[in-house]
């Protein structure tokens, strides 16, 4: 037998072993069904949700990656204004606006966008939202005039500020 021919060979085995292991998992996915449909439990469900988080944390380790690859933070710096109510979105693994300007007494709401949770946490400890989940929100509000710098606890190297002006 040539080399090639034994590395054919081995090629063929890991296909094959790939082909059981599909077919293996696809019978327990069924069990678990079936076996669901007759106790009324939902093991299928928690098996399909298990997967969702799953796929979440792949997410989270590619924006990591990402991050590392371009210095930390995603996507431009960007500002807005606000007085009264503000609101900053969390998308893209970044807080829209970065930087947001508010006059004293503005209440920001924080509003997580993507599947991967997020927090808005001060770097002084003066505000935390703690852990968002797809959709929550968070307010909090700004009195002292003066900038806090904030990141995510969960990727730190998402950033933002709110800077707190001296209303006209
Ligand atoms: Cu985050």
């Amino acid at each position: 037998m040539s080399t090639n021919q034994g590395l054919l060979a081995a090629f063929a085995a890991i296909g094959a072993l790939a082909a059981v292991f599909v077919v293996v998992f696809a019978a327990v996915f069924a069990a678990l069904a079936a076996y669901d449909a007759v106790s009324g439990s939902n093991m299928a469900d928690d098996m399909g949700n298990m997967m969702k988080d799953m796929g979440g944390m792949m997410d989270d380790a590619r924006g990591d990656v990402m991050d590392g690859m371009m210095g930390g933070g995603r996507g431009p710096e960007t500002t807005g204004a606000a007085s009264g109510r503000g609101a900053v979105a969390i998308a893209g693994f970044s807080f829209r606006p970065t930087t947001l300007n508010v006059t004293p007494g503005t209440v920001v709401q924080w509003t997580n966008q993507d599947s991967a949770p997020h927090t808005a946490t001060a770097k002084n400890e003066t505000f935390d939202t703690g852990r968002l989940d797809q959709g929550k929100s968070a307010e909090v509000k700004f009195d002292q005039p003066g900038t806090v710098e904030y990141f995510c606890k969960v990727h730190p190297s998402m950033e933002g500020r709110i800077a707190v002006t001296a209303g006209p």
